[in-house]
């Protein structure tokens, strides 16, 4: 398959400056009428003359110019193409072609989602609806016309705003939708089907009143209460902080049971996949209500980042995706706790995107070529985009940042731009050269920042050296020094911050009222120096405050150094980020000794913190659940990966059993107490509570109770069975079930199983908590999980047509198990390979997404490296290949 290079842009040939399309929907077959207004670019050279279009799997039925029907002579089609000969400058063009969404099993373009009909566009699926210029830096104002049968698709539903509906001679419905803002073709959609509405409305800082409406499969409507709480306070948020107010007269959700990913922005009408919109207390755990709270505000944020102002090309997808994420994250942290968000978001950066950044999918945030644009929706130009765009507001701090986003906004609305222009406002706007900093859109792989010091007594000077430097990546051999901010702060020996102040100024920056005192310094070349003055002893550094950038930090602090910065630091990031250092180095270490036991000071750091936990569930003030559950979480199997040159699978299992079950028992009154405090059936049976702070308290009483059944007894066996039985929402339902499924038999005997198909009886019709009860299966530590991994692929209820299902019962095993996915017979690898086989013909992109955990076999030890390398190649082999599976495997293995 060709491959596509950013440096071959160029300008389309046409412009497309209105579109009107007329459906006549049909599930299996639907005809697609569309008259474009075409007009030659005067900002492209001009071309051969002729008029290519996009378009994929369509059957041709009319096509005609100014009104003349076309002679074959004048235009050929192809499998990807429809071109016209020697068109004229100006004209308009009607194409009538006919599609099968039933038979759309790719869930691009139009499908089928259980009884109802919708879209997906983006990146590249709007050619498989109709003959179009299908790529984002056209933009047309649409006119849809909806004609189908009331009694199967009583709602139709597309872009912009309603124009109103007829009842046709023949029995059919025909709905009118109109789109007063130019858009390119991704952002097109249709829904139709039988569906149950919620609506609310809101009123915008302009004073407009906006009817939001949520539209969900019938049954769910006692569902939506949280999304459209999400959705409003999305709305007002992006008013005040960004000065942003919704456009259209209306604008709607729709959750589907069937989508890709896990939505889309689509204009006035985005499209969800119902995981992140549906919820209620006994069926969605506390992380679903935050993802549904994410999602819906980062879709709704499109609106302006990405719908308003698109991308050039698919280059620039972090223009949207970057800034977005950005968005959503700060939306969640003014919404919560900013500290634990931080965390959370900094974790699954360095869990997916260092890793993606080390291996051979490594891509900068602005790629410079692919074969398939569907695999570069990935971490780098999402996640790590966001960091790009994060350390840019912290390099201008929150008022030129927002001179620079409204720069942004007034410069560019309406139009089709690149992460250059972006950076180009913070530049104006912040007054600052960011010549340097446009490096990291340019250069893959995470650099890593080696730091040394040198205290001297005699001069109390503190001077901190810092070396940068970037690995190589597949194409990218040789890497500038980057413009980084790095945020510091020093400690006392009481664990107060100290003043700073850095040799050559007159005045050292004092601590504010709440003890913080943090210096954002940057670095530039190669090697820095920084030397602090006024120092009357040795101070203990907090390096990298807040993750001030996406980097991997190197200094050799003491054990002695990382537990008083865990219990000192003004940072909670940093403090948390103390104690994950400490366990990742004691774990490691706990992975090359096998014997190693776990020194008392381990044991007594966690004990200290444990007696941090709040006295009573309600009191939030001594310390943040929510935050110490995240300092008391042990890196995952997958991080502590990521820190070895040879991946040592089940070493690393071991370890993290081992220290779990040692500070289980060694802890067992303290953890119990903790449990004991939190634990309080009585207060929650009524009224659940989703506040951020009850959600803290269950974080931190599940992750007690993970420890506690690490070592296990009658006791907690109880324990764990009454949470179950008793509880009254999903997050304390499925951590008790997940720790019963881990104990060992001697101990509960069947208590796991009798859960598990307790729970299956419970919600088997209940599709999302389905999910849940095969990712629950399929991630078992047990040996036999392979096995019934395969046994449930059998199951009445798996379908390989429902991505949803795919992910949790396949990917939930090869990305979420990886002492059973890596086991050393590569029984794993030959099953994910059979899979995507099998997957491939009907849905490449999911196919494609399911290979990652394969595409690292090189971090492995030769055996299951020649293993994976088999079944690489083995996929490689077969005829008829996607292009997406295509590239993901040629890279890896390349
Ligand atoms: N912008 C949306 C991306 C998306 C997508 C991309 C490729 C294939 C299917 C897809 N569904 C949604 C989602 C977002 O980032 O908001
Ligand atoms: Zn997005």
């Amino acid at each position: 398959p060709p491959v596509i290079r950013r440096e071959d842009y160029r300008p389309a040939e046409f412009l497309i400056d209105q579109a009107d399309l007329r459906f006549e929907l049909d599930a299996g077959q639907t005809l697609v009428e569309a008259e474009l207004s075409l007009r030659r670019n005067p900002a492209a050279p001009r071309g051969d003359g002729d008029l290519h279009l996009d378009g994929e799997q369509l059957e041709l039925l009319d096509l005609t110019l100014d009104g003349r029907r076309l002679p074959p002579a004048e235009y050929r089609v192809d499998e990807h193409a429809l071109v016209v000969r020697r068109v004229p400058d100006r004209f308009r063009l009607r194409t009538r072609v006919q599609i099968h969404p039933s038979a759309n099993t790719a869930l691009e373009g139009l499908y089928v989602s259980g009884d109802m009909l919708c879209t997906q566009c983006e990146a590249e699926g709007f050619r498989r609806i109709t003959y179009f210029l299908d790529r984002p830096d056209v933009m047309s104002r649409y006119r849809v016309t909806l004609v189908a049968d009331p009694a199967r698709y009583p709602v139709l539903l597309s872009n912009g705003n309603p124009a109103g509906t007829e009842e046709l001679a023949d029995g059919r419905r025909l709905a009118r939708w109109d789109d007063p803002f130019p858009k390119p073709s991704y952002l097109f959609a249709v829904v139709a089907g039988d569906l149950a509405l919620v609506e609310d409305r809101f009123v915008t800082a302009s004073g407009r009143e906006i009817p939001l409406r949520i539209f969900v499969e019938p049954g769910n409507r006692d569902k939506c209460d949280h999304a459209m709480r999400s959705l409003k306070a999305a709305m007002r948020w992006d008013e005040t902080r960004y000065g942003r107010e919704y456009d259209l007269d209306l604008f709607m959700i729709v959750a589907v049971s069937h989508f890709n990913m896990g939505a889309m922005e689509n204009k006035g009408l985005n499209v969800f996949n119902d995981k992140f919109v549906l919820a209620r207390p006994d069926t969605a755990t506390d992380a679903d209500f935050a993802h549904i709270e994410g999602v819906v505000a980062h879709e709704y944020f499109h609106n302006w980042t990405g719908n308003r102002i698109t991308c050039r090309d698919w280059f620039q997808l972090s223009l949207k995706e970057g800034f977005t994420v950005y968005r959503d994250q700060e939306f969640s942290a003014d919404q919560g706790s900013r500290g634990v968000k931080r965390i959370e978001d900094v974790r699954l950066l360095r869990s997916r995107q260092f890793p993606e950044d080390a291996g051979p999918m490594a891509h900068p945030v602005r790629p410079d070529s692919y074969i398939e644009i569907n695999n570069f929706y990935t971490a780098t130009v999402y996640e790590k985009g966001a960091e790009l765009v994060r350390m840019q507001a912290g390099l201008l701090g929150p008022e030129r940042f927002r001179k620079g986003t409204d720069l942004y906004f007034e410069r560019f609305d309406g139009q089709a731009v690149t992460t250059d222009d972006f950076v180009a406002c913070m530049e104006q706007a912040g007054g600052l050269d960011l010549t340097q900093f446009r490096r990291w859109y340019a250069q893959a792989g995470t650099p890593v920042l080696e730091c040394a010091d040198h205290y001297d007594a005699d001069a109390g000077t503190y001077t901190l050296e810092i070396r940068q430097h970037t690995p190589a990546t597949p194409g990218q051999a040789d890497k500038q020094p980057l413009h980084i901010p790095f945020a510091v702060g020093l400690l006392d020996a009481q664990g107060r911050d100290l003043p700073l102040r850095l040799a050559g100024e007159s005045a050292a920056s004092e601590p504010t009222a709440a003890g913080v005192c943090t210096r954002m310094l940057e670095l530039r070349a190669p090697v820095e120096r920084f030397t602090f003055v006024g120092l009357a002893a040795r101070p203990v550094p907090s390096l990298l405050r807040g993750f001030s950038a996406p980097v991997r930090l190197r200094y050799p602090y003491s054990d002695a150094d990382l537990t008083f910065l865990m219990a000192h630091d003004s940072d909670g990031f940093n403090r948390w980020d103390a104690a994950q250092t400490l366990a990742q180095r004691l774990l490691l270490r706990m992975v090359e000794e096998e014997a190693l036991s776990v020194p008392d000071s381990f044991v007594e750091a966690f004990r200290q913190a444990l007696k941090e936990a709040p006295v009573d569930a309600s009191a939030d003030t001594q310390a943040d659940p929510a935050l110490l559950a995240e300092v008391l979480t042990l890196p995952s199997e997958g991080y502590l990966a990521d820190q070895m040159d040879c991946v040592d699978v089940d070493g690393i299992h071991r370890a993290r059993e081992t220290l779990a079950a040692t500070l289980g028992a060694l802890l067992r009154e303290d953890l119990l107490a903790v449990y004991e405090r939190h634990w309080q059936p009585g207060a929650e049976a009524g009224d659940y509570d989703l506040s951020p702070a009850a959600a803290g308290r269950r974080a931190l009483r599940n992750c007690v109770l993970g420890y506690l059944g690490q070592a296990p007894d009658a006791g907690i066996v109880a324990l764990a069975q009454r949470q179950f039985d008793t509880a009254n929402n999903m997050t304390d339902v499925i951590a008790a079930l997940r720790v019963l499924l881990e104990m060992p038999v001697d101990v509960a005997g069947d208590a796991g199983e009798r859960a598990l198909a307790a729970f299956y009886r419970r919600w088997s019709q209940e599709q999302l908590v389905l999910d849940k009860w095969f990712a629950l299966q399929a991630q078992s530590s047990r040996p036999d999980t392979l096995a019934r991994v395969k046994g449930l692929m059998k199951h009445p209820q798996f379908s390989l047509a429902n991505p949803n299902r795919v992910r949790a019962l396949i990917g939930a095993f090869a990305s979420g198990n990886p002492l059973r996915f890596h086991a050393e017979d590569g029984a794993g690898y030959g099953f994910l390979a059979d899979r995507i086989l099998e997957l491939d013909p009907l849905n490449p992109q999911i196919a494609a997404r399911l290979l990652h955990p394969m595409t690292r076999w090189r971090r492995y030890d030769p055996g299951r490296q020649a293993l994976m390398q088999r079944q690489l190649e083995r996929i490689l082999e077969v005829d008829g290949l996607s292009s997406d599976v295509y590239e993901v495997v040629s890279r890896s293995l390349g």
